[in-house]
Order: C-alpha cells, then structure tokens, then sequence
C-alpha cells in the first residue's frame, strides 16, 4: 500500500513560530496593559500650611514638567488662598516645594495652568488662568526654574473687566513657527451686570514672535 508524504510536519513547524509571535504579542499587550496606583501625596510632596494651620486650597489645573532642565520632572501647582506652589524633583522621586526662590511670589487665585515653550527659547514657561482683572499670568523661565511674571509687558494679560480664567492650550494654529494660546473662560449672567464683564468667553491669543515684549495679540 502506497503511503502519500503529507507537508503536516512544515505546517506545524510554520504555526509553531506564529503561535510563538503571538504570545510574544500577548504578553507585550499584556505588560502595557499594568497600571495600579499608589497615594504618595504625603509622603513626596512637602505641601506647605497656611498660616492657620491648614494646607492652601488647591483648585485644580496642575501642571508638570522638566522646568530646571536637569532631566527629571517637576511639578507647578496654582492655589487660591497663597502663592502657586513650585515642586522641585530631587532625582529620587522626592520633591522640595520651592515656589517662592523660583518667583511665585503672587496670589493668583488660579485656577488652571499649562506649560509650554512660549518663548522659543528652549525652556517651558507656564500659563495660569485665574479670576482676576486683568486676566492671567505669563510666567518666563530663565532656563533654571526660576521664573518672571510678564504677562503684561508680552500682550498675555487680558484686559476687560473681570477673566474667570479656567483651561489652557497651547498650539501653532497659523504655523508661523510660534506656539499660540488659547484660554478657556467662564462668565454667568449674573457677573455680565455686576462686574462689567464684557467680551467673548475665550481667548485666541497669537504669538507675533516678537523678541521680548508685547509678542501676543489677541
Ligand atoms: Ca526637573
Ligand atoms: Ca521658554
Ligand atoms: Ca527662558
Ligand atoms: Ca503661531
């Protein structure tokens, strides 16, 4: 009786690798798909008291980044009842809250805050939105985590009546090589009679790119 070769030991050979490239697929998924969550607040970041003993109120619009350019990331904090709080990594997963030596030296009552190179100039500077008159604060890094408030001088501060300030973005929307701002604001009826508050509830500010003051428009 003739007895026909069948290829069934290729094939197995062929469905053994790709058996082996998925589960290599698998596990990789797998390892991608871990992420568990600890509370260290307390334990790595220094967050200062208020004078009455209580920690400041801390509403929101955090922010992090490599400020002092040493390669680990560091983290900016708006409040509303004290200045922004500044958090400096010390390398090993530690922070020192250092805000005052690094200029947020002014209560701003933020409420939100983002970074981003505004100045082309190669370090993140930090955007905060807050309800103030006239709107926001431009901090300006000088390339060591220590910054300089200059909202006012570079056309960021907007003027008009009272700003409740709330999310920030940041992009390059008429690609002339400069990163633009866009604010988000929030305005009841209520505040349209009682503070004068008039204009758009959203501001598009265009970075002109220019050296040192005055670069955005809005
Ligand atoms: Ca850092
Ligand atoms: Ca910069
Ligand atoms: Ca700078
Ligand atoms: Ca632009």
């Amino acid at each position: 009786m003739l007895v026909q070769r069948t290829d069934s030991p290729r094939i197995s050979s062929a469905v053994a690798r790709w058996l082996l490239v998925l589960a290599v697929g698998v596990a990789a998924l797998g390892n991608q798909a871990h992420a568990n969550f600890t509370d260290v607040t307390t334990s790595v970041l220094p967050i200062p008291l208020m004078s009455d003993g209580m920690p400041p109120n801390l509403k929101g619009g955090a922010v992090t980044g490599d400020f002092d350019g040493d390669g680990d990331i560091d983290i900016f904090m708006p409040t509303s009842d004290g200045r922004d709080l500044f958090f400096r990594n010390n390398g090993d997963g530690s922070f020192d809250e250092i805000g005052e030596q690094s200029g947020f030296t002014v209560v701003t009552d933020g409420y939100a805050s983002g970074a981003a190179d505004i100045d082309s100039d190669g370090d993140l500077d930090i955007y905060v939105t807050a309800a103030v008159e006239p709107g926001h604060y431009l901090y300006i890094n000088n390339g060591s985590g220590v910054f300089t408030e200059e909202a006012a001088v570079r056309g960021a501060s907007i003027p008009g009546g009272l700003r409740f300030g709330r999310g920030v973005a940041f992009g390059d929307y008429d690609k002339d090589g400069y990163l633009d701002i866009f604010v988000g604001e929030w305005l009841e009826p209520w505040a349209v009679g009682i503070l004068q508050t008039t204009g758009p509830v959203g501001r598009l500010l265009r970075n002109r790119g220019l050296c040192s003051q005055a670069t955005l428009t809005m």
